[in-house]
C-alpha cells in the first residue's frame, strides 16, 4: 500500500525523504517505482512499477516473471508527486493515488482518467513519509503520514480532508528506518512497520508502545526496498524486497520470520533491451 527525489537507492531517513518528489511505496530506480496492491481484487497483492517520465502506471496481476497485465496513464508528465497505491473506495480493489505536497489525489480504478477524489492532509513542518492504510478494518485505505524527526504517525480514518484521526509514536527520534504499514496478524487492520537495515519490527495495533514481531528478511542495504504485502491471499502482509534491476528482482516471503525468499520473479522493462 505501498514513495521517496528520485535519487536511486536513497538512504532511509528524514532528510532524505524530506523532497517532494520522493516515492512512496517503493524505490525509484531506472525502469520507475515499485509499488504492490491487490489490482484485481482476487484477495492477492502482486507487483505493479510506476515510471514518472510518462506517469504510466504498470501492473501485474501475478507474482511471476512477464509484463504488464494494466498499463495507463495516471498523473503528469514528469510526475513529481509521490505514488502511493490503496483501495480507496473500499471495493476490494487497490487503484493508484499521487502525493503532491499536501494534496492527495486518489482514483478508484486502474485506468487512464484523472482524480476522483481530492484532499489535504499533512502538514510542511519536517520530513514525512505518506502511509496510506485500512486503520480501522472497515475496507477503506485512508491517509497516514510517519513524521520522521519525532517518529509520530498521524493516521486518519476517512478520505476527506481534515485532521488526524489518531496519533502515536512508534519509532525513534530522527527515526533511521524506513516506515511501512500492513495487517501483520490478519486481523483486519492495518498496522505500522518500520525497517531497519534488514531488521522488519512490526506492531500489531495503532498505538504507542514497541514492536510485536522482529525478524530480519533482505540484505538490509539500499537499493533493496521493502514491499510488503499478501502474496498468499491468507488476510496477512508479510515481506517483500525488491531490487531495482533492469528488470527488477522481486523476493517475497509469506511468513513474518527470519528466512529466505518463498517467491521470485522478475517485473519490469530493461530500458537498454
Ligand atoms: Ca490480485
Ligand atoms: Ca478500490
Ligand atoms: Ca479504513
Ligand atoms: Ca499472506
Amino acid at each position: 500500500m505501498v514513495s521517496i527525489v528520485l535519487a536511486v537507492g536513497v538512504v532511509p531517513g528524514g532528510a532524505a525523504y524530506a523532497g517532494a518528489a520522493a516515492p512512496e511505496s517503493g524505490i525509484q530506480s531506472s525502469n520507475g517505482t515499485e509499488v504492490t496492491g491487490d489490482w484485481n481484487g482476487d484477495g492477492v497483492d502482486t507487483a505493479g512499477l510506476f515510471d514518472a517520465r510518462t506517469a504510466t502506471w504498470y501492473l501485474r496481476n501475478s507474482n511471476t516473471t512477464g509484463t504488464a497485465d494494466i498499463t495507463f496513464v495516471y498523473g503528469n508528465t514528469g510526475e513529481t508527486g509521490i505514488p502511493i497505491v490503496g483501495d480507496w473506495d473500499g471495493n476490494g480493489t487497490d487503484t493508484p493515488g499521487l502525493v503532491r505536497g499536501l494534496t492527495w489525489l486518489l482514483r478508484n480504478a486502474n485506468s487512464t482518467g484523472t482524480a476522483n477524489i481530492s484532499l489535504t492532509y499533512g502538514n510542511n513542518l519536517s520530513a514525512r513519509w505518506p502511509v496510506p492504510g485500512d486503520w480501522n478494518g472497515d475496507g477503506t485505505d485512508t491517509p497516514g503520514v510517519f513524521e520522521f524527526s519525532t517518529g509520530m504517525w498521524h493516521l486518519r480514518n476517512s478520505n476527506t480532508t481534515g485532521l488526524p484521526t489518531i496519533a502515536f509514536r512508534y519509532g525513534d527520534t530522527n527515526e533511521q528506518g524506513r516506515p511501512m504499514v500492513g495487517d501483520w496478524n490478519g486481523n483486519g487492520n492495518d498496522t505500522p512497520g518500520l525497517v531497519r537495515g534488514n531488521n522488519w519490527l512490526l506492531r500489531n495495533s495503532n498505538s504507542a508502545g514497541t514492536a510485536n514481531i522482529s525478524f530480519n528478511y533482505g540484505d538490509g542495504a539500499p537499493p533493496h526496498w521493502p514491499l510488503p504485502g499478501d502474496w498468499n491471499g491468507n488476510g496477512s502482509d508479510t515481506p517483500g524486497v525488491a531490487d531495482p534491476g533492469d528488470p527488477t528482482i522481486w523476493y517475497l516471503r509469506n511468513s513474518n520470520t527470519t528466512g529466505v525468499g518463498d517467491i521470485t520473479f522478475r517485473f519490469g522493462f530493461d530500458p537498454a533491451g
